[in-house]
Order: structure tokens, then C-alpha cells, then sequence
């Protein structure tokens, strides 16, 4: 067998079972190979779209995904969204055509590219490796939770695999908690009065041994943004910690004496440039990165393990004590702890809606089994807050670079893995713009996806940072763009929002066969800065 075949072949005997792509010459074979050897490929538009689709599919489904792309350019369409992925340790494995030949137009060093932006190259410069390769990356990408560029040079891919070809050992050792750790964990439960748990990414397949432990020790439960919905139902979650967090959320995690970070990275952004750890807390990290720990934040004990396995240790060591779980407490979550709940001023008008209202509104009328995806900008903090979700795989935030342009993606690629739930994109008119290109690919795949955009005719988030200091504004703020009847050329049904009634095309919409997408185009309030933006500024 050739070694593009080889190759192919592998990554699909390895578990993927999800391709994204742009096919070039370099790749053909390849992605022919995967197909063959029963993968499902998707044609994405654009590379970047092929790599935020596969990025958040990993995520949502908890498989390793796979990008094939072309040589060079078409690599290097793929970085931003694989930086993303590579900081979100998400399991990926990007098979890439490569030249060698210096004085190839397609020529660049993919190995140092991959190495630069945090991914793991690995190369097949030898058939007799090539199925070796091919294991090495999707155990790499799965075991140690990276995400691999594996190069395949087109000096290589047409040769022979030679029957005595290499087979790769296993030998990762196993994690195992350090002596004392678990026991020091279990002492500092014991002593507080007012624990909470922040679940982060690390812990987003631990719901149960989080929601035991914490019943125990009367822990309340929170989460970052990425593990949103992880507690949902919980009558003790307060929802994500940081800026998102709701006024009572805040409270109550700044009223705590124990914080414990599982999985869970504590950064500026989950602490509120820790405003949210009052001084004095004790605060614990435990995390199977043993270099995690006290990286954002001062920790008093880092405990380097499995979060699932440490929480059962913990749970067999700790009397049972309810904390501050009081049935006052448990009311005033239940009345308080969601956004909507909040009071606020409407600021719409008759041209314009407040984004809030709208969320609200969509809130009530989007089914509860939705699949949520947030692009970046002033806008993201709405959809994320005052949309509810169903659980962890119910929400997808490829926000760890924090780049604008990826929304339309993830929620193509979040779709996927979660068939069964509607998918809804929340972009702003900046980053729809951005990733407009895959609008055909929902199209063409007839995803039921409902993309709402908060279009407020600007990249509002640098409006309102440059704004008050005097900047020119021309550079950050368009003329109005009819974003329905753009969508509407692309297949998609669509809907112009400038006040509550003329949301009703969107309950006509969910009423009917879905048969094509739709895209809802907020008009909002440009006059005001959301909430936690000026917050999210002074962490620049
Ligand atoms: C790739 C990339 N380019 C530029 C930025 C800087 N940036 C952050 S938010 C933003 C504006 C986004 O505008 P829009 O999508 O309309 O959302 P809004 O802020 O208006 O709600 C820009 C340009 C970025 N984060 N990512």
C-alpha cells in the first residue's frame, strides 16, 4: 500500500471518524483514503472554516477530528482557528500536504509553523514510519490532549509501505496522584465554611464525581466559560464564574473560604482579575497539567491528577457537612442566580432592539436541546449569559485566542456532534462578516442552524474601547449591512429584528420544517458598552 493510502487508513482504524477539508492535489489522496476507509468528509469553503469545525466538533463529541488540507497555502489558511485548538488543547489531528523542495512556490517550514503556534509536528519523511505516524498522532492527539499537524511530504506519499514497517510501543506511564495531595485536599474541605468549585475544561467529563464531592462538603458549583452548562439542573450551580457571572454568582463565589479549580486554568477572565478570590481564600488547583498550578493565580496546594479520580479519593476521606446549603440559599439561587432574572432598562427603540431583550425573547422561543456557539466581541456576553443550555456539550466557546471570525464554524462543527439539538450561532456583524464563507456549507449540508448576529453596524468592541479616549471611529464603524438578505442568497431563510414583534418570523421558523437555515438579524442598541467589556479591557 502506497503511503497516502496507508495513512488515511490508519487515522480511521485509530477512531476518526470526522473529516474537514479543502482538497488540493497534495491531499487528494488522503482524504480519498479516509473516505474510503469509512469517514464522514465535510467541503468546507475555506480552510479556517475546516479547522474551527473540526476544532469544536472534538470538543462537542469527544472524539479526535481531523483537517486535511493542501500544501503550504492551504496550511496556512488553517492557523488562526489551529492556534485556537492547540491553546484549547483540543484533540485534532491536521494531515497536511508538504513540499520539501526549497524552491517550491508552496514551500514553507509547516514543522516550525505547527511547533510555533503550540501544535505537535510530527512528520512522515519514511515509509517505512508511515503507519507509525499516523498511530503516534491520533494517540497524541487523544492520550496527551494536543493537537497535531502531521505533515506528509509529496516526495513520500506515492511510495510503497514496505512490509517490515514500523509499529509504535505505547509507553506513557500512568498518572498517579502525589502522595499527601489528596488527603491535604480532604483536610481543607473539612476546615471550610464556604467551599466552591470552579470546573474548567479538565473537568467537563467529571459532572458526577464534582456534583458527589461537592454534595458532601456543601460545596457550591461554578464553572469557566468553556465547561458552561457542566451543572445545569443543579439546584447549587451558580453558572460560570467571571465576567459572565451574574451579580448573586459573584457574590457568592467572593463570600467563599475554599476555592478549588478542577481542571480549571483560574485565569483572569474565570476570576475576574481575581476580584472573585477574596484575599485570605484558600485556593487549590488540581489538574492534570502538573505545570497548571498556580499559573494565573497563587494556589495553596496544587494537586497534580485526574479530576474525576482525585474527586472519589477525596469524597472517601471527608464527613459529610452541608456548608452553606441552606434552604434560604437554595431558594435564593433558584430565583436569582440566572441573568434574566436580573432587573434592567430596556434601552430599545423603534429602529433599534436591546440585545438583552432579544436574548431573553430567543431564550423563550429556541427549544431547550440547543447547541450554542459564541463568536467573540461587545455582543458575546448576551448570548452566553442569557441563553440557557442544556449542559457542557450543549455550549461551545473557541474563545482561547480570542479571535473574532470563528463563531459561524463552530457551530457548523458543534452541529455535527450534537445531531440532535438545535445549533445556534451568536456572532456579531463583524465576525459573520469575517467567516461569512461557510454560510454555504451549512447550506449545502442542511444543518438546521439558527445564526443570530448583533449587529450593531460596528466591530463594537473597539467602539467602546477607543471611543472614550478619543479615537478615530471611522475605522471601526460600516455603514448599515443587510445581513438577511445576504444570508437569504446563500438558501437561508431569514429575519430583520429591530423590535420584539418581528421576532415572530422565528417562532414561524421552529413551527415549520427547518428544511433550510436561518439567519436573524438583530439590529441592537449601539449606544452602550455590554457590561463586563470595560472588565474584559483592563485585562489587555
Ligand atoms: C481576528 C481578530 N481580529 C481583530 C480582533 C480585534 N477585535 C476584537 S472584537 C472586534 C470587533 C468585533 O465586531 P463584531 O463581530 O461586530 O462584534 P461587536 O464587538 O460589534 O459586538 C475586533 C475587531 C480580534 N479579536 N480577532
Amino acid at each position: 500500500m502506497k503511503v497516502a493510502q496507508t495513512v488515511g487508513q490508519t487515522l480511521v482504524d485509530e477512531g476518526i471518524r470526522q473529516v474537514f477539508g479543502v482538497v488540493g492535489s497534495g491531499n487528494f489522496a488522503v482524504s480519498n483514503a479516509m473516505v474510503a476507509a469509512g469517514a464522514r468528509f465535510v467541503t468546507t469553503r475555506h480552510e479556517a472554516g475546516a479547522t474551527t469545525m473540526a476544532d469544536a466538533y472534538a470538543r462537542l463529541s469527544g472524539e479526535v477530528a481531523a483537517v486535511t488540507v493542501h500544501q503550504g497555502c492551504g496550511f496556512t489558511n488553517t492557523i488562526t482557528g489551529l492556534t485556537e485548538a492547540a491553546k484549547s488543547r483540543t484533540p485534532l489531528v491536521v494531515v497536511a500536504a508538504d513540499v520539501t523542495e526549497e524552491r517550491s512556490n508552496f514551500y514553507v517550514d509547516q514543522e516550525a509553523i505547527a511547533r510555533a503556534i503550540g501544535a505537535v509536528p510530527i512528520t512522515v519523511d519514511d515509509p517505512a514510519r508511515a503507519y507509525a505516524a499516523a498511530v503516534t498522532a491520533v494517540r497524541t492527539a487523544q492520550a496527551d490532549r494536543r493537537t497535531v499537524v502531521l505533515n506528509l511530504p509529496i516526495s513520500v506519499q506515492a511510495r510503497d509501505v514496505p512490509e517490515d514497517r514500523v509499529v509504535p510501543g505505547d509507553d506513557r506511564p500512568p498518572i498517579s496522584v502525589a502522595d499527601g495531595a489528596v488527603e491535604r485536599l480532604a483536610a481543607l474541605l473539612e476546615a471550610a465554611e464556604a467551599p466552591v468549585f470552579v470546573a474548567g475544561r479538565g473537568a467537563r467529563s467529571a459532572r458526577r464525581e464534582l456534583e458527589q464531592l461537592a454534595g458532601q462538603t456543601g460545596a457550591l458549583l461554578a464553572t469557566s466559560a468553556v465547561a458552561k452548562g457542566l451543572f445545569a439542573g443543579n439546584a447549587w450551580s451558580l453558572d460560570v464564574s467571571g465576567g459572565f457571572a451574574s451579580p448573586l454568582a459573584a457574590e457568592l463565589i467572593e463570600a467563599s473560604d475554599l476555592v478549588v479549580g478542577w481542571g480549571c486554568a483560574l485565569n483572569m477572565w474565570t476570576t475576574r482579575q481575581r476580584a472573585l478570590v477574596r484575599p485570605g481564600a484558600t485556593v487549590v488547583q488540581v489538574d492534570l497539567d502538573p505545570t497548571a498550578p498556580g499559573r494565573h493565580l497563587p494556589v495553596d496546594l496544587g494537586v497534580h491528577g485526574d479530576v474525576a479520580e482525585v474527586a472519589d479519593r477525596v469524597r472517601a476521606l471527608v464527613t459529610a457537612r452541608p456548608g452553606r446549603r441552606t434552604d434560604e440559599l437554595r431558594d435564593r439561587i433558584a430565583a436569582g442566580i440566572r441573568w434574566r432574572d436580573v432587573p434592567y432598562e430596556d434601552l430599545g427603540t423603534d429602529d433599534e432592539i436591546d440585545p438583552r431583550t432579544a436574548t431573553v425573547l430567543l431564550d423563550d422561543l429556541l427549544p431547550s436541546e440547543r447547541v450554542v456557539s459564541i463568536d467573540s466581541g461587545n455582543f458575546m456576553g448576551y448570548p452566553s449569559m442569557f441563553l440557557s443550555v442544556p449542559d457542557e456539550r450543549g455550549f461551545c466557546f473557541t474563545q482561547a485566542y480570542q479571535s473574532i471570525g470563528l463563531g459561524l464554524a463552530t457551530a457548523v462543527g458543534a452541529a455535527l456532534a450534537q445531531p440532535h439539538r438545535l445549533p445556534v450561532a451568536a456572532l456579531g456583524d463583524g465576525g459573520a462578516l469575517m467567516g461569512i464563507s461557510e454560510l454555504e456549507t451549512v447550506v449545502r449540508l442542511g444543518i438546521p442552524l439558527v445564526v443570530v448576529v448583533y449587529n450593531d453596524a460596528a466591530y463594537g468592541a473597539e467602539v467602546h474601547h477607543f471611543g472614550p479616549g478619543g479615537g478615530d471611529l471611522s475605522l471601526v464603524r460600516f455603514p448599515p449591512t443587510d445581513l438577511a438578505a445576504i444570508a437569504r442568497g446563500y438558501g437561508f431563510d431569514a429575519a430583520t429584528v429591530r423590535r420584539p414583534t418581528d421576532l415572530d418570523p422565528v417562532a414561524a421558523w421552529l413551527a415549520g420544517d427547518r428544511s433550510r437555515p436561518l439567519l436573524v438579524d438583530l439590529k441592537v442598541v449601539r449606544s452602550e458598552p455590554s457590561w463586563w467589556l470595560e472588565e474584559a479591557f483592563r485585562g489587555h
